[in-house]
């Protein structure tokens, strides 16, 4: 190999270690936010909460059941209680302990949670189910069923 070529190889493998790097921190940023389905079916997402909620942006499905584990890191009173309002949700939240908040978020869009006066806040962001599609799209060909 020239020189030239072993540079090309080089710059290329540099390239393509440096796209892996970005892919994968993409991919961690965007799990933080998503719920994770855990084995018993629930859509978890873990808050902390210190200052504020982190992350202040949970994204979930529309009609699975969530379930939020909120860890209070704090006695601020300021965030003695969590209010997801859409829902009717009102819960406390002891001091420096987890608690688990379970429901299932009925109606899609994005949703306000705040603390009970309104500082902290954060947003709940409900994607829509998927609408119900017959068998025929997997089974007909073409435009058979559009007639
Ligand atoms: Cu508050």
């Amino acid at each position: 190999m020239t020189a030239e070529a072993i540079m090309t190889v080089a710059v290329l493998a540099g390239v393509a270690m440096l796209a892996g790097i970005l892919l994968a921190a993409m991919r961690t940023r965007r799990a933080r936010n998503r719920a994770y389905l855990s084995p018993d079916g629930y859509q978890e997402v873990c808050v902390t909460i210190n200052g504020k909620y982190r992350p202040n942006t949970l994204e979930v499905r529309q009609g699975i059941p969530v379930r939020i584990r909120f860890l209070r890191q704090e006695n601020n009173p300021c965030s003695e209680r969590v209010v997801f309002s859409a829902f009717g949700i009102d819960r406390r939240l002891p001091a420096f302990r987890e608690t688990l908040l379970e429901f299932v978020p009925s109606a899609a869009g994005t949703f306000l949670f705040t603390c009970q006066l309104g500082m902290y806040r954060g947003k709940l962001v409900v994607t829509p189910q998927r609408a119900k599609r017959g068998p025929t799209k997997s089974r007909s060909r073409g435009k058979a069923d559009e007639g």
